[in-house]
């Protein structure tokens, strides 16, 4: 299947992966680029060197391309950006920010930038700003949202910007896919399920919680301090939660997720750890490789396209 975003960043099929911290490192980006769509790994907050090391790993593992996602609160995040030019390569996708500033960085180097927004604004001032491409991502995501859902959020970005768009925030399957196609998306970003592939390093118990979560079964923290996160219920949220009711400032709060990602990711901590997920959690039902992973989404939404 062809469209602007397969041309553009020269991958068999329109789906890329999302550059989930912790998640998204080079194993799973070298599995999901193999398997014909673009994988990315997730620089969140990790050192500049970290970053460099993890391209040259997933370089030995892959020779399709593949990008690198910087999350734009990291403090390394110049010279993350740096690297990323030093490393030749050739797509970057951005987060929680606004990437103004690295972008002639960027553009002189040839790298192709697809930052994620998650307004119509954001959008049109990406584009302004040189942007490749921009992911429209909805509240359905896992991690740091939005507040627009992604059926509302697609086609008004798709109507105000002339790149491409990537549709991202509860697809999940086919039928997420060809939605995505008929509001006018070209590709799609996909999360919750590949924390799920066989080739993800997340821990198992952080994937069983996954496939055993019902449609109901995320909740939303840090409203009250303007970065809001979807994550599936636990000990931690229901902690999280009271404590912004209880009107617990900043610090006291930060407490709570120092260092907890990486605790559900790496040691499989369940119950004070931050199991970051979709609303379509509730969907992903089995352990796949990304290879299966994209065949089954790439099969279903050409049977319901050609319908
Ligand atoms: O970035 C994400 N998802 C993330 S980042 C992350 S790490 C983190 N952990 C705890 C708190 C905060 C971050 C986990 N998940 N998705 C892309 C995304 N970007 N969603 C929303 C935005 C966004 C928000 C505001 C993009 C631009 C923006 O603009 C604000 C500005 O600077 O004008």
């Amino acid at each position: 299947m062809k469209t602007r975003i397969t041309e553009l960043l020269n991958i068999e099929y329109p789906i890329i992966q999302g550059g989930m911290a912790w998640v998204a490192e080079h194993n799973l980006a070298a599995a999901v680029s193999n398997a014909g769509g673009l994988g990315l790994i997730g620089a969140a907050s990790a050192p500049a060197e970290v970053v460099r090391e993890e391209i040259r790993k997933c370089r030995e593992l892959t020779d399709k391309p593949f990008g690198v996602n910087v999350m734009l609160l990291n403090p390394n995040a110049q010279e993350v950006a740096q690297v990323i030019v030093e490393e030749g390569v050739k797509v970057v996708t951005t987060g929680a920010g606004n990437p103004a500033k690295f972008m002639e960085l960027w553009k002189n180097a040839g790298v192709k930038v697809i930052p994620v927004v998650a307004s119509v604004a954001m959008a049109k001032l990406m584009e302004r700003t040189g942007a490749d491409a921009v992911v429209a991502e909805g509240m359905e995501s896992g991690g740091h949202i939005g507040s627009t859902t992604t059926m509302a959020l697609v086609p008004q970005v798709v109507d105000a910007v002339s790149v491409p768009v990537i549709a991202a925030g509860g697809i999940g399957d086919g039928r997420g896919f060809a939605a995505s196609i008929m509001l006018g998306a070209e590709a799609v970003q996909i999360g919750t399920r590949f924390v799920v592939a066989r080739e993800s390093i997340v821990h198992a118990n952080y994937k069983q919680q996954v496939v055993k979560a019902k449609d109901i079964d995320s909740t939303v923290t840090g409203m009250s301090t303007g970065h809001p996160v979807r994550s599936l219920r636990n000990k931690m949220t229901k902690e999280y939660l009271k404590l912004e009711k209880e009107g617990a400032d900043f610090m006291e709060l930060e407490k709570l997720t120092l260092g907890s990602l990486r605790k559900a990711v790496i040691e499989g901590d369940v119950v004070n750890g931050t199991l970051m997920a979709g609303q379509i959690a509730g969907l992903i039902k089995e352990e796949q490789t990304c290879n299966e992973i994209i065949q089954d989404i790439m099969k279903q939404a050409k049977a319901l396209l050609q319908r």
